[in-house]
């Protein structure tokens, strides 16, 4: 029998480097949210793909940063636990992010150009442990669909939203009804944490939060490959990045 490898592979780096965005191209799959603003990714996000008779389990995560609000310890301590139990993780977290222990050697890559990429990998699957498969061949995350929903829904509103605004929201779906023949039916509330947020959100006539539930509406069509239904509401919640309970609520442990 063929000798099969898997193992956990970390994406380590700074804020804001591009650690979800290659994530994605390794995976040929929009898994992680991207957004040009730093503290995008909130939590662990495992995506799995299959190489050959190998397995890789890239573990991305959020970009090491300072700050003393519940949410970035508990980013900080997601980047702890991952960087402790993965397989490979890069030699030098420098400007630049190497999903691998590289010594030396080093690989250009460019997500958005899709370059380097293969090279990448195989360099990778040379280095993962002998082991089974961990997974089941058809899994892409370990993630529940409606928590890519909602990932999906903060970044439409990251990308529509001025600089501060963004890391005050948090999303969580409320509903997420498979229709059959009729559209699948979504609703989400959008978390904001003063009321002076939530007017922004909404926007003048409830222009923005519409703008915010079309671009979402639309990436998430693309995720489940079906029509969908979105609604999305508008609350305050100013405990949600204070509170550890909230937090793992919201997904991001
Ligand atoms: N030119 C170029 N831009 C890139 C590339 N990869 C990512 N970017 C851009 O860099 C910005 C940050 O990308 P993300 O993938 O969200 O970065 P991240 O490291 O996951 O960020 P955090 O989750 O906030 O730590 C986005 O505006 C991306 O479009 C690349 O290969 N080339
Ligand atoms: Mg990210």
């Amino acid at each position: 029998m063929a000798e099969t490898r898997a193992g956990f592979v970390a994406l380590l780096g700074p804020p804001n480097v591009g650690k979800s965005s290659l994530l994605n191209a390794l995976l040929g799959q929009r898994l992680a949210i991207v957004s040009a603003k730093p503290q995008t990714t909130r939590s662990r996000i495992l995506g799995i793909l299959p190489r050959g008779d190998a397995q890789i389990l890239f573990l991305d995560t959020p970009g090491r940063h300072r700050g003393t609000k519940a949410l970035n310890t508990s980013l900080n301590a997601i980047v702890d636990e991952v960087t402790r139990d993965c397989d490979l993780a890069p030699a030098e977290v420098g400007e630049s992010v190497m999903p691998a222990a590289l010594a030396e050697e080093a690989l250009p890559v460019s997500a958005r150009k899709g370059k380097g990429l293969d090279a990448l990998l195989d360099s990778i699957v040379a280095r993962l442990p002998i082991s089974p498969p961990l997974y089941g061949s058809d899994d892409l995350t370990d993630r529940p669909v409606r928590f890519l929903c909602a990932e999906l829904i903060r970044e439409a509103a990251m990308g529509l939203l001025a600089e501060e605004l963004p890391h005050s929201i948090a999303v969580q779906v409320l509903t997420y009804e498979e229709g059959g023949s009729r559209p699948t039916r979504i609703r989400a509330d959008l978390l904001v944490e003063r009321d002076s947020q939530k007017r922004i959100v909404v926007g003048q006539g409830g222009q923005k939060i519409k703008q915010i539930g079309i671009r979402a509406r639309q990436s998430i069509e693309a995720l489940i490959g079906a029509k969908v239904h979105l609604e999305l509401f508008v609350k305050v919640d100013p405990q949600w990045s204070k509170s550890a309970r909230r937090m793992l609520e919201l997904g991001y442990h």
